[in-house]
């Protein structure tokens, strides 16, 4: 029966006819096992191709038939070698795959300067046989954009796995370090297909056990299972472990006693494990210790442990995620806390940027520190995990927004200066570059609590690899390797996804309204609710909703953080004709008979919206409906109740906004409105 664990990486047999034309470009694989990479290599080749061909391509050291496939090094394989191939723009990790003559035989060839370059190409050349692609005359190379491709588990030690709606952690901490599941090479299998090279394996929320000797022996293993697939392993640091597990009066980051504990402890890190990745922290955020707790700045206390980590060639990955009830915008206190740090880090620290300045919503726009700090290398930060839309129930396929985040213009140095540009280095010319995903994982046998939850795992690492990526096409990748390539499934369910994103904005927080969610659990809509202490996590700091209109007066007449984004930017969102609607209000407080660029009212568009995302999960339902019968019963089915789920939950958000917007508007309904049945 099938229940998603192979993920994207589903070798079922291709049609025979599409099979039998690929058996001649796969009849012999000629690849070394001298190194662990080399020999996962070669699994994963046979692996793949003797499931998709229902025929393995026999082992051979060296090219005697025509359609072999041959995979390497320049240095591992003097047949490679001989090739005389161009590999210097593929850096560490790209690859190449080309149509070579070897031996007088018509070869493939797949080749990278390291051995996880192989690797990388080898899934791409799977990659390319699974969605049925021509392998006949190819001439690809590629190589990451990114250089950090991270996922940041919130897993804690005891196993829960905060905003985890997939079971468990994946991390038998208990059985460990003895006893590796192999259910960690399978997701070493997954992240390296699609260029994942990092994962932090525990909350950033989490405490300081982690650090113990004990517990880094169990990371140590992890990082064990992981290296042969060119995955780094790294730590979210709690800023107090050198007070809760050193024994130290403070954690004074300019204390010469810390110092010298973050020095000792990355040591002994780097003694377990050689290619440690470095520490992410959350400091000062959330009632998270950090260097403010001593008066210092973000700047002192990553520096202590970017010192600690440098001899190691270790990283340091700072959040930003920083806000606080006695700032008039939670939207402005990250810019106001970090920009002037710029020029400030040691070379070796990243700061860790969420996609927008308030919290992973259904819709934001990026946040002003992309492009405010030429002098610091800025990562990014996606939420994979839908927090806060809908956990795993609802489909929403995050490709668009990750791909509406990254190709929004920063304006910073003119047109063209895109968040990608900002965070592939190009822009301010930075080689530490990366992207992080907070990752959807845990122990449902399909790992992402829904099957399609894989698809935001996936697209994440598409796009962390190469930001400029489409989603559209990324979303097609995914379809067929996960599903099918019947074209009658791909396409339907292909704009099925790349819709649904747009629905879910449209039946939670149309029209730039955000953060309406219940407080504390984040599921299902709460625009009321006063139950929360801090004025910044109730909604109605988010909202605003009164008698007169309703959304957050971000301008110069407001808290203006407008003027936190280049000065092309700020104009047209400081001005309410030039907004773009669907950011409306995040950034004006407009009255309620405002009139919209369509001629109606705002208070009737907004209904219409919400009616809109209803609408729009009915059609979901229905396109899924036609798909019965062209995948397999087990999935076809979970998707079908998931979707009834969300048809559900659309209207009770719908129904429970309106009905509230409407108790503080007093307005009435738009004539035609159908009521909640
Ligand atoms: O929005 C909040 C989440 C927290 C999370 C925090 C963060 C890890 O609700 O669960 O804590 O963001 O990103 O630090």
């Amino acid at each position: 029966a099938e229940d998603g664990y192979d993920l994207w990486l589903r070798y079922r047999p291709l049609r025979t006819e599409q099979a039998a034309v690929f058996q001649h470009h796969a009849s012999q694989l000629v690849i070394g096992s001298a190194t662990p990479t080399q020999t996962v290599t070669r699994q994963e080749l046979l692996r793949g191709l003797g499931g998709l061909l229902s025929q393995t391509p026999t082992l051979s050291d060296t090219v005697t038939r025509d359609g072999a496939i041959l995979v390497g090094t320049p240095t591992s394989s003097p047949l490679i070698q001989h090739l005389q191939l161009d590999t210097q723009g593929l850096g560490n990790e790209g690859y190449l795959i080309r149509s070579v003559v070897v031996e007088g035989h018509p070869v493939t060839v797949i080749v990278g300067n390291s051995d996880v370059g192989a690797l990388h190409g080898a899934f791409q050349f799977l990659r390319l046989v699974q969605t049925g692609q021509p392998i006949d005359h190819l001439d690809l190379h590629d190589a990451p954009r990114l250089k950090l491709r991270v996922l940041d588990h919130w897993d804690y030690l005891n196993g829960q796995v905060e905003r985890g709606y997939a079971g468990a952690s994946i991390w038998d901490w208990w059985k460990l370090p003895d006893w590796r599941d192999p259910r960690y090479t399978d997701y070493a299998r997954a992240n390296a297909s699609i260029g994942i090279n990092g994962t932090v394996v525990n909350n950033v929320n989490a405490g300081a056990e982690i650090l113990t000797s004990r517990y880094l022996q169990k990371v140590a293993a992890l990082a064990d299972v992981f290296r042969p697939y060119g995955i780094r392993v790294y730590i979210s640091a709690r800023f107090s472990a050198p007070i809760e597990i050193g024994g130290l009066k403070t954690a004074d980051p300019l204390d010469p006693q810390v110092q010298r504990w973050w020095r000792a402890k990355a040591d002994e890190i780097y003694k377990l494990i050689p290619d440690f990745g470095g520490f992410l922290v959350k400091a000062n955020s959330e009632g998270q210790p950090g260097p403010q707790d001593y008066g210092r700045t973000h700047a002192d206390g990553a520096n202590t442990l970017a010192d600690a980590v440098a001899p190691h060639g270790g990283v340091v990955m700072w959040r930003t995620f920083v806000y606080s009830p006695t700032n008039e915008d939670r939207a402005k206190q990250a810019y106001d806390e970090f920009k002037p740090l710029d020029g400030h880090f040691r070379a070796n620290v990243l700061l860790q940027t969420k996609n927008g300045p308030v919290d992973f919503q259904p819709r934001e726009p990026f946040s002003p520190l992309f492009g405010a700090m030429p002098k610091t290398p800025m990562m990014m930060e996606l939420e994979i995990t839908k927090e806060y839309l809908g956990f795993a129930t609802h489909l929403v396929y995050l490709g668009p927004l990750f791909e509406e985040v990254l190709s929004s213009d920063t304006m910073t140095h003119g047109k063209g200066s895109t968040v990608a540009r900002v965070i592939d280095g190009s822009l301010d010319g930075h080689t530490l570059t990366g992207m992080a995903g907070v990752a959807n994982i845990g122990t449902d046998r399909n790992w992402s609590g829904s099957d399609f939850n894989q698809a935001n795992w996936y697209v994440f690492g598409r796009l962390a690899w190469n930001p400029t990526l489409s989603s559209r096409a990324i979303a097609e990748e995914w379809v067929r390797m996960t599903f099918t390539n019947n074209e009658a499934f791909v396409k339907p369910v292909v704009d099925m996804m790349m819709g649904s994103r747009e629905a879910a904005v449209d039946y939670m927080t149309p029209l730039g309204l955000h953060h309406l969610m219940g407080p504390g659990h984040h599921y299902g809509p709460a625009p009321w609710d006063a139950s929360e202490a801090r004025a910044d996590w109730r909604p109605v700091y988010y909202h605003r909703a009164d008698r007169d209109g309703i959304g957050f007066d971000r301008t110069r007449t407001g808290s203006d953080a407008v003027d936190q984004y280049a000065p092309p930017v700020a104009a047209p969102f400081n001005d309410v004709k030039q907004t773009p609607e669907q950011l409306l209000l995040w950034f004006h407080h407009v009255p309620w008979n405002y009139r919209m660029r369509s001629g109606q009212t705002l208070w009737y568009e907004l209904v219409a919206h919400y009616t809109q995302g209803v609408d729009d999960v009915k059609k979901m339902r229905e396109t899924w409906r036609q798909m019965d019968g062209y995948i397999d019963p087990e999935r076809y089915q979970q998707v079908a109740a998931f979707l009834a789920i969300q048809e559900k939950e659309a209207q009770w958000w719908r129904d429970a906004c309106i009905a509230y917007f409407q108790s503080i508007s007093g307005l009435p309904l738009p004539p035609g409105f159908a009521p909640p049945q």
